[in-house]
């Protein structure tokens, strides 16, 4: 088990917690190396998307829903471990997987990933109970552009369109009239172990800053459905929406979303 009492309170109070390891050295190498083949178009399948973005100067590789594209991949998101440590925070008997995520900055050039919010960038599932399970795998420390949380913010509702603004130290520079109280707890830099998992609730506030480092930071996040999410398409449309099968107000299922807990 991952997840004592202690640490399920401190992710109701924070938005977040470290939930230790998943994966051992070896473990996380069988999956970076296959990662690097998918982000090549070596994988075994395809991917819904091999992207990312670029500055110029830094880049950011994206793989979205790797797990179509690699078996490790798919066995990995029902890793049990995970899988009861996210079922236990959304209190839920039935996880779903939305879409998994790849963030790969690469060494010296690593791009950052601006400061947000996930729900909003998913306004086709409510309601905003989600859980991602964040997995280093390779050490992911500050010099490499780990990622940082404010804690508590999951619980002050969605901030515009989820996306914060920030300055030149990578620091939120919200719209204090929009933050309870006025005022901007601390940021908290959030480094993970290799092989190591990291939770955080869909509403909390994170990014993760550029990697100058000598050092590569791979990562795969799956971002978790508790069984009583559904499809609501209102708002924008998101990359993974054209998979959804069932009709608008029912239960988001279907084989683009795997059941990893409970029944289909
Ligand atoms: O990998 C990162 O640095 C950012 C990932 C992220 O934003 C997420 O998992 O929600």
């Amino acid at each position: 088990m991952l997840l004592d009492r202690t640490k399920i309170t401190q992710f109701h109070r924070d938005g977040f917690v470290a939930g230790g390891q998943v994966y051992s050295s070896e473990e996380a190498d069988a999956l970076s190396e296959r990662m690097f083949a998918v982000a090549e178009g070596q994988g075994e399948g395809k991917a819904e998307n091999v992207g990312g973005w670029s500055d110029g100067t830094t880049r950011v590789i994206q793989i979205v829903n790797i797990f179509k594209a690699d078996s490790l991949f798919r066995q990995h998101l029902a890793q049990p471990l995970i899988v009861e440590a996210v079922a236990s925070l959304m209190k839920t008997d039935t996880v779903r997987v939305w879409h998994d995520q790849v963030q790969y900055k690469p060494p010296h050039q690593g791009g950052a990933t601006t400061w947000h919010q996930d729900h909003p960038y998913w306004p086709v599932i409510q309601p905003a109970d989600l859980v991602s399970a964040w997995v280093a795998l390779d050490d992911a420390t500050i010099e490499n552009g780990c990622m940082w949380m404010i804690p508590g913010s999951h619980l002050w509702g969605a901030y515009k369109n989820g996306s914060i603004e920030s300055d030149e130290t990578f620091t939120p520079t919200p719209d204090l009239s929009l933050v309870p109280g006025g005022h901007l707890p601390a940021k908290v830099p959030c480094e993970v172990k290799k092989g190591h998992v990291l939770f955080h609730h869909c509403l909390t506030w994170h990014g993760s800053p550029v990697n100058r480092s000598d050092r590569g930071r791979p990562a795969i996040a799956v971002h978790y459905m508790p069984g009583h999410t559904r499809y609501v398409p209102e708002g924008k449309p998101h990359l993974v929406e054209h998979n959804i099968s069932v009709l608008p107000g029912e239960i988001l299922r279907g084989e683009h979303f795997p059941t990893v807990l409970g029944n289909n």
